[in-house]
């Protein structure tokens, strides 16, 4: 692994990046609670956010809005996805290679992997090109890590969830980002599991404030190097706000009642 390849969407080491691939993945109900988020251009503003080390988006949204944000707001691109209008076994379409990320300016690929699907032996395949082409362009490597499937009953279960952390340190992410698995102390395990991978949480369907960044400093604290969140950020009526809450939970390590008191403060 190369160690600085995740520098570019990090900062001190840490990554707080916002997803944005949910126009795909879950379809347009994700915008409801806050409609302004069906418009990309509100996401590349909230990305210029200082707490956000880079946005995650896939191919068609980056060619319409990124050039205008090059400058501001560094790339993860999604290199493949799945609509939530398929039933099948969980699988995610490649629609986008490495090299054309690269053209496109981005500073890292993002990959699902759902280890345990029937589909699990040509996911890693076709990783393993996104992965190779990523190192030929200098781009780091994030793998959206989501065991599931058939043979799988209990995908939320911390050893499901600590294995999938692995699968990014043995098939060469540089970022590895997970569901929080319940507990500071399972976080823990995931992170040791991935060894010199970073682990990031993932944000999950939304809850309270309080809630939600008490999962994520549980997460700092067990050794996540931060997380990639969508829906606790853009579903909310104020997402500027979370996000300056998020930046003293991941950069500063403050206390989340504290940080939500920084928050209030800068309204
Ligand atoms: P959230 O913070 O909204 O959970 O977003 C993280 C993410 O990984 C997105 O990138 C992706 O669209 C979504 O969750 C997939 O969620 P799931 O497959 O669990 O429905």
């Amino acid at each position: 692994m190369l160690p600085s390849a995740a520098d570019e969407i990090s900062r001190d080491g840490k990554s707080l990046i916002l997803a944005y691939d949910h126009g795909l993945e879950h379809g347009p109900v994700d915008f409801e609670p806050n409609p302004a988020t069906a418009d990309p251009e509100r996401l590349f503003e909230l990305a210029t956010h200082s707490a956000v080390t880079a946005l995650a988006v896939q191919k068609g949204v980056a060619e319409a809005y990124y050039p205008d944000y090059a400058d501001e707001v560094n790339l993860l691109l999604k290199l493949n996805g799945t609509s939530n209008l398929w039933r099948g076994e969980p699988n995610s379409a490649v629609n986008c290679s490495a090299e054309y990320a690269a053209e496109l300016g981005a500073d890292a690929i993002g990959f699902t992997v759902y280890g345990g699907s029937n589909h699990e032996v040509e996911m890693a395949e076709e990783f393993r090109e996104a992965q190779e082409g990523a190192r030929e362009h200098d781009m780091g490597v994030v793998m959206w890590s989501y065991p599931r499937g058939q043979g799988l009953r209990n995908d939320g279960s911390p050893e499901v969830i600590c294995y999938g952390a692995r699968l990014g340190l043995e098939l060469g992410a540089d970022l590895v980002k997970v569901k929080y698995p319940g507990s500071a102390e399972a976080m823990g395990e995931a992170v040791r599991m991935a060894g010199p991978t970073q682990v990031v949480m993932s944000g999950g369907t939304m809850r309270d404030d309080k809630a939600f960044l008490r999962n994520v400093a549980d997460a700092i604290d067990a050794g996540a190097t931060g997380l990639a969140v969508g829906r606790n950020v853009f579903q909310r009526d104020d997402p500027e706000r979370i996000l300056d809450a998020l930046e003293a939970v991941v950069f500063q390590e403050v206390d989340p009642a504290e940080a939500l008191a920084i928050a209030e403060s800068d309204d």
